[in-house]
């Protein structure tokens, strides 16, 4: 039976699984769940997954949930290349180590646009004010600066931690920064602009995949004009 993915392509952690499907010619069929009417909150979507979040995979009947772990599963299940999630224990472990980082760190660019853009566009919630917005913002900043410093090593390879390939880890943290194509250009430039290594990075995916990100991105620009229209109307 044919892989199910249950998303929504404004889901970072979809596409980052419908990614890898692409780049493996992984077959797979999308079951679209639309987060902007609340589709992930029936009961119908709760059956699936009780906590209501997307991505979930239905794989013969196996379900799962969480991004991280679909991810870890369809690369070893599905036996791509190694660079994906490497076998080598130690080298895995860095993947783990970056998997694990990006929910509890990266994963803030989300709660901040969310906040910020998509909450008041997409669920009508108040737009909030500045010092609301701070907490969000700071550790948005901490973790891009981390990812920025650290975990990108250009000397040694074009991918997070020098590495010669993509991983996971580089396809679901590469999805998240897509989330800050939502916010005003001048944030864009204040993000990105100050940060070579984060954009050269970004750049190298590209690269290597961009057909694959034109395809999961398809409905970007339609809900970036959303975004725009509400924020412009106040
Ligand atoms: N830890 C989960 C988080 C998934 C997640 O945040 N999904 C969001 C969309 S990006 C969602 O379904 N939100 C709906 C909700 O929380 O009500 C994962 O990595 O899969």
């Amino acid at each position: 039976m044919t892989l199910k993915v249950y998303g929504d392509y404004v889901s970072q952690p979809t596409t980052a699984v419908l990614l890898l499907c692409l780049a493996n010619k992984i077959d797979f069929e999308l079951v679209p769940v639309n987060l902007r009417t609340g589709e992930h909150l029936g009961p119908e979507f709760k059956a699936i997954n009780p906590t209501g979040q997307v991505p979930v995979i239905d794989d013969d009947g196996f379900i799962l949930s969480e991004s991280t772990a679909i991810l870890r599963y369809l690369a070893v299940t599905r036996n791509v290349p190694d660079h994906w999630y490497p076998k080598d224990v130690k080298a895995r472990a860095r993947i783990d180590y970056l998997l694990d980082w990006y929910h509890t760190n990266l994963r803030q660019i989300a709660v901040y646009v969310i906040q910020k853009e998509l909450g008041p566009t997409f669920w009508k919630i108040p737009r909030p004010d500045e010092a609301q917005l701070k907490p969000a913002q700071g550790k948005m900043t901490a973790s891009v600066e981390i990812l920025e410093e650290f975990l990108l090593k250009p000397e040694e390879g074009p991918f997070l931690l020098g590495a010669p390939q993509p991983s996971i880890a580089d396809l679901i943290c590469s999805c998240e920064y897509t989330l800050t194509r939502y916010l005003p250009q001048e944030e864009q430039e204040e993000l990105l602009g100050r940060r070579p290594k984060t954009k050269k990075w970004l750049k190298a995916l590209e690269k290597t995949l961009g057909r694959h990100y034109s395809e999961i991105n398809k409905t970007l620009p339609e809900l970036l004009k959303l975004v725009a229209d509400a924020r412009s109307s106040g």
